[in-house]
């Protein structure tokens, strides 16, 4: 591992967000791609977090200071991303709807989703965190995008996603948009369950499968 990832994904740990973000300015000086940076630096540093939170070495606090940390290094990758995903001021793929689901707090996965999906072409609205069906099923009545993303990172939220798909047929909307699915603990498998259309694990693929169901 490169000095520059290694001390990145230590500052990240130490939820040092001004030093996380001279990381990144850095390893970009350097010459090191938006996407390495992301995928070493700051998801590789996240996955250490996540190591740590789940034997109780890391608690709620600690990981929220790495929370946004990961999301100031974000912030300075974005237009580079966005620009290597499909480049900015093309035109519009279509409206796309995104939130997490109720009951789950967790949004730096679906933030980058979301940021991709933008710079790729979409117009996005996100609805956030913690997002009751009765959100996404408003928003895909009022705004009709032709995408509806949910994104759940705990295996107890999983199931809400099917509760939306639901209310969209109670709601007469089902046929009227597509459903795209992802998080951690979500499967292409549990996608087909549940009767949603896609499933994407990772914020790259999502913006891949997003083109092909806005086609
Ligand atoms: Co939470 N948490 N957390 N947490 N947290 C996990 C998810 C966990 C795996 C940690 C662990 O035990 N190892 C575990 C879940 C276990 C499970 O259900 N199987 C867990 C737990 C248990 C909890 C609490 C219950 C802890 C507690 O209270 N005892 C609690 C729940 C709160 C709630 O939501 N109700 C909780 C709380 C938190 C914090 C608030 C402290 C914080 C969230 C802060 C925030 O998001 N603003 C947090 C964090 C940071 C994590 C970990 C450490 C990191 C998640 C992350 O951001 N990863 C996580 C462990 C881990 O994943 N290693 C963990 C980086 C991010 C870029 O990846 O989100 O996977 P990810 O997104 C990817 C893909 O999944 C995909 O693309 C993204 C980029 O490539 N993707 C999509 C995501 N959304 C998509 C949508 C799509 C398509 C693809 O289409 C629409």
């Amino acid at each position: 591992m490169s000095n520059v990832i290694e001390q990145m994904q230590k500052d990240l740990y130490e939820g040092n967000a001004d030093a996380v973000k001279a990381g990144v300015e850095k390893a970009l000086a350097e010459g090191m791609a938006a996407q390495e940076i992301l995928d070493k630096g700051l998801i590789g540093g996240m996955d250490v977090v996540g190591r740590d939170f789940k034997c109780g070495d890391l608690y709620i606090p600690e990981v929220l200071l790495c929370a946004r940390a990961m999301h100031t290094g974000l912030d300075v990758l974005k237009p580079l991303l966005a620009e290597s995903h499909g480049g900015t001021g093309r035109a519009s793929l279509g409206k796309l709807v995104i939130g997490t689901v109720q009951g789950d707090m967790h949004d730096i996965g679906k933030n980058l989703v979301s940021m991709m999906l933008e710079g790729a072409g979409f117009e996005v609205t996100d609805l956030g965190i913690d997002t009751p069906p009765a959100k996404f099923v408003e928003a895909v009545r009022t705004l009709q995008p032709k995408i509806v993303g949910m994104a759940a990172m705990l295996t107890t939220t999983m199931p809400v996603m099917k509760t939306v798909i639901e209310a969209l047929t109670e709601a007469g909307l089902r046929d009227k948009v597509k459903v795209l699915i992802g998080g951690a603990p979500v499967t292409s498998a549990f996608a087909k369950q549940i009767g949603a259309d896609a499933y994407a694990p990772d914020a790259a693929t999502a913006v891949d499968v997003a083109r092909g169901l806005a086609a």
